[in-house]
Parts: C-alpha cells; sequence; structure tokens
C-alpha cells in the first residue's frame, strides 16, 4: 500500500505534464499591429496561468501565413487558432463576412440567439468553434487622398477586403482587394486612392503619412475574433476548454475599451492632419443605410440559406 502510494505521487506530476496541450495559434493581422500587440498580453497571461494544463505557441502574423490563407489553416487544422476577421476567410464559407453587420454588442449577441447561430454555422461550415468576439465599437470609414462631396466613387480605386467590396462598388468605386500588409505600398505607388479601414489602427503601418481625408459618418462594427479547429477543441480535456473558454469571454468582456481607444485615434488623425470629409444628415444616413443594404445583399446572394436568418438576429430592432 505505501509503495504503491509513494509509486502514485511519483507518477503525478508526469501525468499532469503530459497532459499539457500546446496550441499554435496565429494572427491574420500584421506583426506590428495593436490588435496582436493585445493578443500577445492576453497569451502571456493565458500561459503563466495554465501551466500544465494548456499553452497557446504564437507562431506569428501574415509571415507565417498569409492573411487570407489564415482561415483554411484553422478550418483544417493546419493551426489551431487564431485571430482574424471572416472577411479574411469568406474562402472557407462566405457568411464569414456577416458578422461586421452586427448592430448590438456581443453581450447581446449571447442573449439574443445571435451567437448560437454563428457558432452553429462556423461549426457546420467552418469546421471552427468560435470563441469570442474581441473588437467591437469600431466602425468602418473610407479614407481617402482625393476629396468627394456627395457619396459618389465613380473613378476612385479603392483598397478592398470582402467588407467594403459590396458597398464601395454600390458607390461607384473600383476596388482592389489587399491584404492589410499591402495598403502603405499601394498608397505609395498611387495604385489606389484611397482604403477602407476602421476608425482605429492607421497608425500601426504609418498609413497617416499617405492619407489626406477620412469619410464620415462609419459604417457597420469591425470584428476580430478568436477562432479555433473544432477537431483540435474537441480532443481537449473539458478541463481546457473550460479554460481556454474562460479566457477567451474574459478578453471580449473588456471589448468597452475600444470605444477609448476610437476616441483617441479619432484626435490622432486630427493630429495628423487628416481632414474629415462629413456627409451631413440626410446624405449621411443615407450613406450608412446603403452600406448595410449592399452589405446584406451581398450576404443573403451567396447565403440564401443563412443570411435572411443572419440578418434578423443582427439588426437592431
Ligand atoms: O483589412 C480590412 O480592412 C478589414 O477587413 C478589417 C476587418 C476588421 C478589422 C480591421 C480591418
Amino acid at each position: 500500500m505505501k509503495r504503491l502510494a509513494l509509486a502514485a505521487a511519483l507518477l503525478a506530476p508526469l501525468a499532469a505534464a503530459a497532459q499539457t496541450t500546446t496550441l499554435k495559434i496565429v494572427s491574420a493581422f500584421p506583426e506590428n499591429s495593436f490588435y496582436v500587440t493585445r493578443l500577445q498580453t492576453w497569451i502571456e497571461n493565458l500561459n503563466a496561468e495554465g501551466k500544465g494544463l494548456v499553452q497557446l505557441n504564437f507562431i506569428g502574423g501574415p509571415k507565417a501565413i498569409p492573411t487570407f490563407e489564415v482561415g483554411k489553416a484553422v478550418s483544417t487544422g493546419v493551426v489551431e487558432m487564431a485571430m482574424s476577421t471572416g472577411a479574411f476567410y469568406t474562402n472557407v464559407f462566405p457568411e464569414s463576412d456577416a458578422l461586421k453587420l452586427t448592430q448590438m454588442p456581443v453581450a447581446e449577441q449571447r442573449r439574443n440567439g445571435a451567437m448560437d447561430y454563428i457558432q452553429k454555422v462556423w461549426a457546420e461550415k467552418g469546421n471552427m468553434v468560435y470563441l469570442a468576439r474581441i473588437l467591437e465599437y469600431q466602425p468602418f470609414h473610407l479614407y481617402l487622398n482625393k476629396p468627394i462631396d456627395k457619396p459618389d466613387l465613380k473613378g476612385l480605386k479603392i483598397r478592398i477586403t470582402p467588407v467594403y467590396r459590396d458597398f464601395f462598388s454600390a458607390l461607384g468605386a473600383t476596388v482592389m482587394q489587399t491584404a492589410p500588409g499591402e495598403v502603405y505600398t499601394a498608397l505609395e505607388r498611387g495604385v489606389v486612392d484611397g482604403y477602407g479601414w476602421p476608425i482605429g489602427g492607421i497608425f500601426d503601418n504609418n498609413w497617416q503619412e499617405r492619407t489626406k481625408f477620412r469619410v464620415d459618418p462609419g459604417f457597420y462594427d469591425a470584428e476580430v475574433s478568436l477562432i479555433a479547429n473544432q477537431d483540435a477543441w474537441k480532443k481537449l480535456s473539458p478541463a481546457q476548454r473550460e479554460f481556454l473558454t474562460r479566457h477567451a469571454l474574459s478578453l471580449e468582456s473588456r471589448n468597452d475599451y475600444w470605444k477609448v481607444y476610437g476616441q483617441q485615434e479619432t484626435e490622432r488623425q486630427a493630429k495628423a492632419g487628416i481632414k474629415v470629409i462629413t456627409l451631413e444628415g440626410a446624405q449621411g444616413k443615407q450613406y450608412v443605410d446603403q452600406a448595410y443594404e449592399a452589405g446584406w445583399a451581398g450576404i443573403i446572394k451567396v447565403s440564401p440559406q443563412h443570411g435572411p436568418k443572419m440578418r434578423q438576429l443582427f439588426t437592431k430592432k
């Protein structure tokens, strides 16, 4: 009996160590972006607390896996986790781009059934576990180097991702898709006259040097999320899943931070000399309405199956 107890005592730490699972995580946003800084802080805390249970190994950004390949890598299990936005993995399933159209905080999405629906679609069509939305309260804007006086982009070349394609095309723009990592060069070479991006983040890669105007109002709500490969997730123990979920939800619960960040970035843009072109009153409202109309038309066209239900769940009543 004594000897058995001793053997068990000796083996226990080994067994615990053997249970530690290390998951690879990548970012679809550039290495030097603020989103990644925040992600890395989160990973460090998680790893400190998760010793003996689960560890995250941050592989890197688009240099490790190109922006528009990250979704496929998660879906197939090349990496177990990622920080991305849905617009970057429409090549896995087109509904991924619909999260930009949510009109209520993610906390409310977790109450009204929207999150259940998101998790179902992400699992069925992406082989993904949708863990947490870690960016909200960040409207997208159109940034320009040529002035406009009405919502008409005819003759302008605009850098896009799927987020902006339907809307900017509807406004008459010629659109060109690039990953965030290629925006500076496109502006520098004059390949584009402007770009879409949220209110925050243009300083991360010095785009302010190549930006003259921001168009207000903003539209939609930028989304960045933590996603995981579903097979890898199922292989984790309940304790590991609970731990990761708790940490992901903890980050999600701190999204109010982005409201402050949005204000700071707005001021920073003004100080950097970026002029605001405001579409006033009815014209501004029409611009935003058109954004949602064009956005939903695009989603429903590629997903008659889920688009209408998503629209119902994501739209403010
Ligand atoms: O690259 C983009 O403009 C884009 O689609 C996006 C989405 C969410 C946050 C930041 C950028």
